[in-house]
This record gives C-alpha cells, structure tokens and sequence, in this order.
C-alpha cells in the first residue's frame, strides 16, 4: 500500500522502502518479516535518564540471539526431576572432596546426563546443514555464564570422556575465565549442545534461546522441595525444573518429551549409583587387602626366580 491517493505507490515510497532494506530494518526478499522500524522516543519527554554503550559481548550476544529467535522455530518443553538421592550423593561427595578443593555442583551431573540423552537421540546432538543434517560423533557441551559483560558459553569438549569430577573442575575454571574475561575464543567454539543453569540464582521455568546451529538447549532452574504423593503418604522430594527448548524443525515433540524424559530419569538414577572410585581426582590408590595379596605373590615370585 503507498501513501499516494487510494493507496497509489509514490516515488518517495519506493525511496523509503530502498533505504529500509539497505539499513537491514526491512527485509528485500518477498515473504521475509515485514517487521516495523524499532520505536524512536525522545525520552527526555518523560524524565531523567543516562545512556551507557552496550558491552561487546552484548553487541555479538544480542545479534545472535536475535537471529536464533526469530530463525529458529522454538518450542519448550518442561520437566521436574526429583533429585533427592542425587543431592545427597552429591553432598557427600563434596566432603570427600574438600581436601582437593573441587566442588560439585548439579550443573556437572547435568552435563553428564545430556551426555547419555544424546547418546539416545542423536538428532538432538546435531546441526542442520542446508538439506541436510550433520549427526556429531562428539559430544561437547556449552554452558552458559553470567559476566559482569554479559553472557558467554564456554564449551566443555568431549563431555563423554569426563567424569563428573572433570567436568565439574573444568566447569569451574572456564566460569572463572569468563567473569575475568580471559577466555579464548576456541573455547567458545565447537559445541554440540547447550545448558543454561539459572539454579544458582532462582526463578521458576524459563524458556531458553536455542544456541545456532545446534538444535536444542536445556534451561535448568532452582531446585525446591515439594511435597510428592507416593501412593500413600505426601513426602518431602527435592524437585529440579528443566526447560527443554528444541528447533521443531528437527526435533519433533514426541522425540522432545523423550529426550527431556529420558535425562531426567538418568539424572535421578545418578543418586542411586555408588560413587565411583573413578570419579575422584587422581590421588594415591587406597591399600586394599586385594592389592595387598597381588604384592606379596609378586614378592614370592621373585624370591623363587633369585633362588
Ligand atoms: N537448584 C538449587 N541450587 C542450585 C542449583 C539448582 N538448580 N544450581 C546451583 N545451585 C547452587 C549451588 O549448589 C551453589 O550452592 P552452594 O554455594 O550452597 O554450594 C550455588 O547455587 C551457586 O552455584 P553456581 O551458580 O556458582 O554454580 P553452578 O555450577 O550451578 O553454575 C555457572 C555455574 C557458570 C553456570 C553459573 O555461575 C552462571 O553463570 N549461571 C548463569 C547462567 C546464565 O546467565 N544463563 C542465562 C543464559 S540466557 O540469558
């Protein structure tokens, strides 16, 4: 519709919409996002205020996050988990861990859990490529970290080859990183899927943006104790909420209600599973009795072989 009588196309309109696409407020292609020019308001009309540059990070952030939100046809998919057992493993855990100065926080065992989904459904570990769909063989995790210049997302390669210790002594070092803002690109690169843990802060569910071109990211939020109904009595249970947001044109709902299934019940089973010897940072072996019995038969051996 022009501006000209009954709706006529004016010179000046063909000028303004030119001017509209070069400035990338309006897109050229017909059947594009036929989106208004952002709102111009003289603010001083209505009071006070100060103007502070946007960060760099939030400059890059904004733009991504921009792109991802309106390319990406999102849906969020929630869950509670019960992670009453695995709270106390994991506190239990920490204290054999004090010593060595790691911490475990949930944000480890949820990383691992993603693992083993994807391990399930690897089309949630991957990326569309024009027709096609790049199925990764790797599985590196990103998680997303508050800094005093915005968010970044460092990445935690080969999550399947690390304990939950590991990753939890990685997690804490690449965090560290980025508040300090000393991460390196390449450490921002690469990966297959996201978390986003906003638990340590609080809040309920949230709907997070998908990290382009992966497919899906996962929202954790603040756990809380509930009362659960276990057929016969209410029972204080430790409940986790988790946001699965998925690119529906890949993942289709019932494979997202799977996947988010799936994690949360290998996520609970983890508070059952004795901890593992494997799982501690690299200390002397403890003297067992079996050690003990392997080193006096070498002992004897070798007495026999002077003799
Ligand atoms: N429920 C309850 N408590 C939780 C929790 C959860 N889901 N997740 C963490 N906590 C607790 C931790 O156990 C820890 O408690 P204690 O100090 O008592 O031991 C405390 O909260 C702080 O944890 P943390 O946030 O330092 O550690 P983390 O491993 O959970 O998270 C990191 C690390 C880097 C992800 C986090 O610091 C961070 O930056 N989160 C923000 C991410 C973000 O901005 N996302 C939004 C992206 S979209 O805009």
């Amino acid at each position: 519709m022009g501006s000209g009588p009954k709706g006529r196309i004016l010179k000046e309109d063909v000028q303004a919409f030119v001017k509209g696409v070069l400035s990338g407020a309006r897109p050229a292609a017909a059947g594009g996002l036929d989106i208004l020019a952002w709102p111009k308001v003289d603010f001083s009309k209505f009071g006070s205020f100060e103007s502070r540059p946007l960060s760099r990070i939030k400059k890059i952030a904004g733009a991504n996050l921009a792109r991802n939100w309106v390319m990406i046809p999102h849906v969020t998919q929630f869950d509670e988990v019960d992670i009453t057992a695995l709270e106390q493993h994991r506190v239990r855990l920490n204290q054999e861990l004090e010593k060595h100065g790691v911490k475990v926080t949930v944000l480890a065992f949820l990383i691992k859990a993603a693992v083993e989904a994807l391990k399930q459904f690897p089309e949630v570990n991957s990326s569309i490529d024009g027709e096609n769909l790049i199925i990764k063989h790797y599985f590196h995790i990103g998680f997303a970290a508050d800094t005093p210049n915005g968010l970044v997302v460092p990445v935690i390669r080969d999550a399947d080859q690390k304990s939950v210790v590991e990753i939890a002594t990685e997690a804490a070092a690449l965090a560290k990183k980025a508040r300090e803002g000393k991460l390196a690109p390449g450490e921002m690169q690469g990966g297959s899927f996201s978390i986003s843990s906003l638990g340590g802060i609080g809040g309920t569910l949230f709907t997070p943006i998908i990290n382009a071109p992966e497919v899906a990211i996962l929202g954790v939020s603040r756990a809380e104790t509930k009362p659960k109904w276990d057929a016969s009595a209410f029972v204080p249970r430790l409940m986790l909420p988790l946001s699965l947001s998925y690119d529906h044109r890949v993942i289709d709902g019932a494979a997202g209600a799977r996947f988010i299934t799936f994690l949360g019940q290998t996520l609970s089973a983890m508070g059952e599973a004795k901890p593992r010897a494997e799982s501690a940072p690299k200390a002397p072996a403890p003297k067992t009795k079996r050690a003990g019995v392997r080193t006096a038969k070498k002992k004897a051996a070798k007495k026999k072989a002077r003799r």
